[in-house]
């Protein structure tokens, strides 16, 4: 009550050495600190996020990236602890790249340090244009890996694979076209995501990183042509009829894209709630056959009217 008094807001008891209160002050302080930082960045730069599990190698891939020695690398699991940027220009785009604490189980994320990390790396994803899904060649496409991919896709995200580690696959298995056939099986939510084998140790194909981003960019703020739009749109209904009787059955009338990071599409559509998700995934599958959105997510809204 005494520090209640002298008006600096509210008090949280903590005992650092028993590990009690700090999430709790962990959480207030963040809830206040976010916002401010969030979109002190100019909109011409491109923040890549750069994900994966602990000691995958983020910030060696990082350092290597932006030519310094930025970011502490080290075979200790869990070293990076809160998020390190920089801003690098690749062929006249500004890209800003986070390097970001290595994101473990559900469950074992749950207490202090953790779970402060945690909240950092998903606040840096979400903060992204574009998140970097850093696998270990060593380990391949664990669940851990698909779980962090789920993330970027909840945020609505667009993503490029990167295999780091390359220069280590001769310790197991895997061939080239055997890793790409997992990943694409394991990723198949961020539908042709762009895919990079590279060893930070070595710099192999560190290089591609950029381009691989801008790439995937420009599919994630693509604002595609409007008649060309409805063509697809007709040219799909046309070759897969909705229902013609019925009296609750869905009649699309017409697309628009209201929106890109992601593209964004409101359907007109009479009864939308009798339309068949895989119709939905139809459409959504032949407005990328047509337009591509290679490694980005895009948005369906089905809006009622004539
Ligand atoms: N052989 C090999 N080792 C690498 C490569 N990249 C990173 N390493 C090593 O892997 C270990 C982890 O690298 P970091 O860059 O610290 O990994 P991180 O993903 O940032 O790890 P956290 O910050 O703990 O999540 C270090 O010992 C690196 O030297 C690579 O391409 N090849
Ligand atoms: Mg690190």
């Amino acid at each position: 009550y005494t520090f209640a008094a002298l008006g600096m807001g509210e008090a949280i008891p903590i005992s650092a050495y028993h590990d009690i209160g700090i999430t709790e002050l962990m959480d207030t302080v963040l809830a206040h600190v976010d916002d401010q930082f969030a979109d002190e960045t100019p909109d011409d730069v491109i923040r890549v996020a750069i994900a994966g599990r602990p000691n995958v190698g983020k910030s060696a891939i990082f350092n290597a990236l932006t030519g310094e020695e930025r970011s502490i690398v080290s075979p200790v699991p869990g070293t990076t602890r809160d998020t390190v940027d920089a801003v690098y220009e690749y062929k006249g785009n500004h890209m800003m790249f986070l390097d970001t604490a290595g994101l473990r189980r559900r469950g074992k994320t749950e207490q202090g340090i953790e779970k402060f990390s945690a909240i950092r790396t998903i606040g840096a994803i979400e903060r992204s244009d574009v998140t970097v899904i850093v696998l270990d060649a060593t380990e391949f496409v664990t669940a851990q890996d698909t779980h962090i991919g789920g993330f970027a896709q909840d945020a609505y995200k667009a993503g490029v694979v990167v295999v780091n580690k390359w220069d280590l696959r001769g310790e197991v298995d895997t061939t080239f076209e055997e890793a790409v056939v997992e990943i694409r099986d394991r990723f198949k939510f961020i539908p042709d995501a762009p895919m990079l084998f590279t060893s930070a140790l070595t710099g192999r194909g560190i290089r591609a990183i950029p381009d691989a981003v801008r790439r995937t960019f420009s599919q994630f703020v693509k604002r595609v042509d409007e008649a060309e739009l409805s063509r697809t749109l007709y040219a799909a209904l046309g070759d897969r009829p909705l229902p013609a009787k019925g009296r609750r059955r869905p009649r699309i009338s017409g697309i628009e894209q209201v929106s890109v990071r992601p593209p964004t599409f409101v359907i007109t559509c009479k009864n939308p709630e009798s339309l068949h998700f895989s119709y939905k995934r139809y459409l959504e599958n032949r407005l990328r056959e047509s337009f591509g959105f290679k490694g980005s997510p895009i948005r369906m809204f089905y809006r009622g009217g004539n």
